[in-house]
């Protein structure tokens, strides 16, 4: 059955739960790989942190590091978006200034990207440890004598020779295009080593105790987010967190974008109400990500939007009865422990609306339309800015 959306473009509507239903172990059919790494992610993060814990790295470098006064979390595309959550837990846990910035920025405008910085350290985060532009941030920062630190799914690639030290996440590494369990890992890594660096054992622990009891959510959810595509059609999405959270609301949309090459906007909740609230309409979809921290504020947007018309999505940790009226389709996480050590836990909701939209339309979620799995560049291309005072 074909449908007519409103720019013209007719879409073959395949049934997203045929998926859910077939074993996907053995199925090549679209979106298959995708759907076993978005599944294996509670598996994935309790080998990651068993490895880091055992192999000693992150006290290596908490011991080599934790004098740097000052951080500056470096990716592109999805691990960008790794970079600002790390950030944001760097801040929260040590109490050091932590920024996020792409690549891009650091190479083209590096006096705006480093300028009246005094000592800090440079984390580079690469899933691959290819990316062309964050092999060129490295050369640049070495060829000045500055110590980096690198974090990376794939051991033995350039990144790794270019830093001075590395965390490898080998477990995590994924075959899609699309980052999903790299994502998170990674940035459970990250944040593991702030944990480490505060001397905060809590937060270790419960990072360690949060994958246990995600692992029954997570193999509910497929259902009921398929289930959720299967009866509603969207125009747009927009994806909505606060603090900590607005990193993982950035790559929550760039899943909607990257798998169902949907229309995906993020924004801090609060600041929705400033003009992009004028697009909500039933046939929005608005993906609430709500904080501890914030959550008062943020469901009386969740509300107002409710009074609009718009269609919500909420992830949160536990809802009350405001959200649960609000809300078309409600994920809770029902953690204990700090809210910043189930910050990985909003995306695998958010994953699977990408890959369920995007089977629904026909598409192969494995293998986006225009993406490589690595963004390569010439060497001309990936020139740095004839400015580049460092
Ligand atoms: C980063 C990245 C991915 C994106 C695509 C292209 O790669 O931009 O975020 O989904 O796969 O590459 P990496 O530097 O983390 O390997």
């Amino acid at each position: 059955m074909s449908k007519k959306r409103s720019n013209g473009r007719t879409r073959a509507r395949h049934s997203a739960s045929s998926l859910v239903s077939r074993n996907p172990c053995h199925s090549s059919s679209p979106g298959a790989a995708t759907l076993i790494e978005i599944l294996s992610q509670p598996l994935c993060w309790t080998t990651c942190l068993n490895d880091l814990r055992e192999s000693g790295t992150l006290k290596r470098i908490a011991a080599n590091f934790s004098g740097a006064p000052e951080w500056l979390f470096v990716g592109c595309g999805s691990s960008y978006y790794v970079a600002q959550s790390a950030a944001a837990t760097m801040t929260t846990l040590t109490g050091k200034r932590a920024q996020a910035i792409p690549a891009s920025e650091l190479l083209l405008f590096p006096e705006l990207a480093l300028g009246g910085r005094g000592k800090f350290l440079p984390v580079l985060i690469s899933r691959s440890g290819r990316t062309s532009e964050v092999l060129k941030v490295a050369e640049l920062l070495r060829a000045r004598g500055i110590d980096t630190l690198g974090i990376s799914c794939a051991p033995g690639q350039k990144l790794e020779s270019l830093v001075t030290s590395a965390i490898v996440l080998p477990a995590a590494d994924e075959q899609s295009t699309v980052m999903t369990r790299s994502f998170t890992s990674m940035l459970m890594a990250l944040q593991s080593l702030a944990g480490t660096i505060s001397g905060r054992e809590d937060f270790l622990a419960s990072q360690r105790a949060v994958t246990k009891p995600v692992e029954k959510l997570i193999d509910a959810l497929p259902q009921r987010v398929s289930k959720f595509v299967e009866q509603h059609a969207f125009a747009d999405y927009v994806c909505l967190g606060q603090g900590p959270l607005f990193g993982i609301a950035c790559e929550s949309a760039l899943k909607l974008t990257e798998m169902s090459l949907s229309y995906g906007q993020s924004f801090h909740t609060l600041e929705f109400r400033h003009g992009p609230k004028s697009i909500v309409s039933e046939d929005t979809l608005i993906m609430f990500l709500l904080s501890d921290s914030g959550f008062k504020s943020e469901v009386e947007v969740l509300e107002e939007v409710k009074a609009l018309g718009g269609t919500t999505m909420v992830v949160a940790n536990r809802a009350d009865e405001h959200v649960r009226h609000a809300a078309d389709l409600l994920i809770e996480l029902e953690t204990e422990g700090p809210e910043l050590a189930r910050l990985p836990l909003y995306l695998p909701a958010q994953q699977l609306m990408g890959l369920f939209t995007g089977l629904k339309k026909g598409l192969d979620p494995d293998n986006p339309k225009n993406l490589s799995r690595v963004v390569l560049l010439d060497d001309e291309t990936a020139q740095t800015s004839k400015h580049a005072a460092l």
